[in-house]
């Protein structure tokens, strides 16, 4: 098998984002757009000839002619071995799972996570290291540097490789292991939790759930976990077989996008437990009858009741959270004498935090839940974990969070979106915020005072680099906050977030639905921002 040096020309558009490189599928299929990518991962990565990485993807389209290209450019690259999941499938979670499992040097995950795929939606790509959590900082710039300078790009001309079925091949220099993409992440299930009173629940016959695949990744995952390990019936997994266009759907597990499983979820004859994952399963909704768990309200819950779970049955080390998740677990923290840590939106914050062993759990408002387990939020994970709470407590999933509420006071919370507004109007918003930081700590805004008003900057106290720009934030004396951001995962135009918090500890107050309650601080952001006649938009495209 030859080695081809292929010359190639940089693309000036493959900056990773907060969760790797991610744009349209037709922008992937220009020829050596992939490769460049992958050439300047190789590069930046600088791995020792003879290493091992780990290959899969959420299987949407372009993930099965992704893997050979990677795996072509491997085998040309020096890469020893490479662990790749049957039919090109790994979960996020589970990729994550098998690096720090099979200790591999790290690892190339092809998933655009929550957006669309097909044809016309989108794909992506992004790099783990061998603690299995996603590049840091350092790591995305070395790699956006490299897709700058890039001139050549390295590949195999070998036949692809058979994916469908366990066993290994070779490929030049390069064995590929084909594995089970479950068996791994199945296993550290089961030492996490108590299979056997998830089972005895599940027995019982009186506990119903519904778990939303969404035609994503996880149907595999949850089919043999949930159907096959814990016995739950085996309608328990809706839209459990991953589609390439997730069945045209948007893999998103939010009220708006898991629409069908919301809906199932309502009226007396409801299942008692409802969840849904997204594209590549790391994400995570969690509802009761009639009842939705914010993600932010489900961390700090996880938090209060980890010691239920016998992975967490020592307690926790710490706690993380994303800048703009509500700090419902923050008063967690303070009640279990923890530390607690507010990293930048995005899972590569919380790996060194992690690593470093001073938080055990970890969330961010995105549906987002994780834990020192793996390096990435694990949707799985989080139903598991709650399933675990709820056999314990033997409560509905309503009580436990009016429960909790009344021990810790509720953050009421949310976010609203403005997806693919112009990049000018977006850039335009942050601005007008921007301008007015310095002079709004003391003012009174929505008849609270700000205390205090700025860019987010994070220090990592682990590495001690900073990243600035993370987001702007009103806080309030009350605990009450308003963040704006940019997001940096979309592919089209500017996708503007307003997340919106407020804090209120007196019990009979904490029946409201948080649109209302938060009335008067939406309002005030969108005054503050200009918003509106800025983007010409007169609602957000989703609220969470
Ligand atoms: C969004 C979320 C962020 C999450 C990221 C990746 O990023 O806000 O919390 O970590 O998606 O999630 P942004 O920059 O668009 O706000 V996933 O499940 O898409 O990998
Ligand atoms: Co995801």
């Amino acid at each position: 098998m030859t080695i081809l040096t292929v010359p190639t020309q940089p693309f000036t558009d493959q900056n990773p984002g907060t969760s790797g490189l991610r744009k349209r599928v037709s922008v992937f299929q220009q020829p050596g757009y992939l490769e460049n990518f992958v050439q300047a991962v190789f590069d930046a990565a600088d791995l020792p000839r003879g290493s091992t990485l780990v290959v899969g993807g959420d299987g949407r389209y372009f993930n099965r002619q992704a893997i050979q290209t990677v795996l072509r450019m491997a085998a040309a690259n020096g890469v020893g071995r490479v662990l790749v999941g049957r039919g090109g499938i790994l979960s996020t979670p589970a990729a994550s799972c098998v690096i720090r499992e099979r200790k591999a040097d790290g690892g190339i995950i092809l998933s655009a996570s929550h957006n669309p795929g097909g044809p016309n939606g989108d794909f992506g790509v992004k790099y783990n290291l061998s603690n299995g959590g996603p590049a840091p900082e350092q790591v995305t710039s070395a790699i956006a540097k490299r897709t700058r300078e890039i001139s050549e790009y390295r590949t195999v001309d070998g036949p692809d490789v058979h994916l469908d079925r366990d066993g290994d091949h070779q490929l030049g220099n390069l064995r590929v292991s084909v594995i089970d993409p479950v068996a791994d992440y199945a296993e550290l299930m089961e030492r996490l939790f108590d299979f056997d009173a998830l089972r005895a629940l599940f027995a019982k016959g009186k506990f119903r759930m519904l778990f939303d695949a969404m035609h994503a990744v996880t149907g595999p995952y949850a089919k043999e976990i949930l159907e096959r390990r814990l016995g739950a019936p085996n309608d328990t997994v809706m839209n459990g077989e991953p589609l390439e266009d997730f069945g045209g759907g948007h893999p998103d597990p939010n009220l708006t996008y898991a629409h069908d499983l919301v809906e199932r979820m309502k009226g007396a004859s409801a299942p008692d437990f409802g969840a849904a994952s997204d594209g590549d399963g790391d994400r995570n909704m969690i509802l009761g009858r009639d009842f939705f768990v914010t993600p932010s309200d489900s961390l700090a819950i996880l938090a209060a009741n980890a010691k239920l779970a016998r992975g967490y049955s020592k307690g926790l080390a710490g706690v993380a959270r994303s800048m703009p998740t509500s700090g419902a677990v923050d008063h967690v923290a303070k009640r279990l004498g923890i530390g607690c840590y507010e990293t930048p939106t995005g899972w590569k914050f919380f790996g060194n935090l992690l690593d470093a062993g001073k938080i055990t759990l970890c969330g961010e408002e995105s549906f987002g839940t994780g834990s020192d387990h793996v390096r990435e939020k694990d949707g799985l994970w989080a139903v598991l974990f709650w399933l675990n709470i709820l056999a314990s407590r033997g409560e509905s999933v309503e009580q436990i969070v009016r429960t909790h509420w009344r021990d810790f006071g509720r953050n009421y919370y949310t976010r609203h979106d403005y997806e693919e507004v112009p990049a000018d109007a977006a850039r335009a918003v942050m601005a007008r915020v921007q301008e007015q930081l310095a002079a709004l700590p003391g003012t009174t805004v929505a008849g609270r005072r700000v205390q205090s008003a700025d860019d987010f900057a994070y220090h990592d106290p682990v590495d001690g680099s900073t990243s600035e720009h993370q987001g702007l934030r009103i806080i309030f004396a009350d605990g009450a906050r308003i963040v704006y951001r940019l997001s940096g995962t979309g592919t089209s135009g500017a996708t503007l977030r307003v997340y919106i918090e407020s804090v209120e500890p007196d019990a009979s107050k904490q029946n409201h639905d948080a649109q209302d309650a938060l009335r008067d601080l939406i309002g005030a952001s969108l005054q503050l921002s200009d918003l509106r006649r800025l983007t010409a938009r007169n609602a957000p495209t989703v609220i969470t």
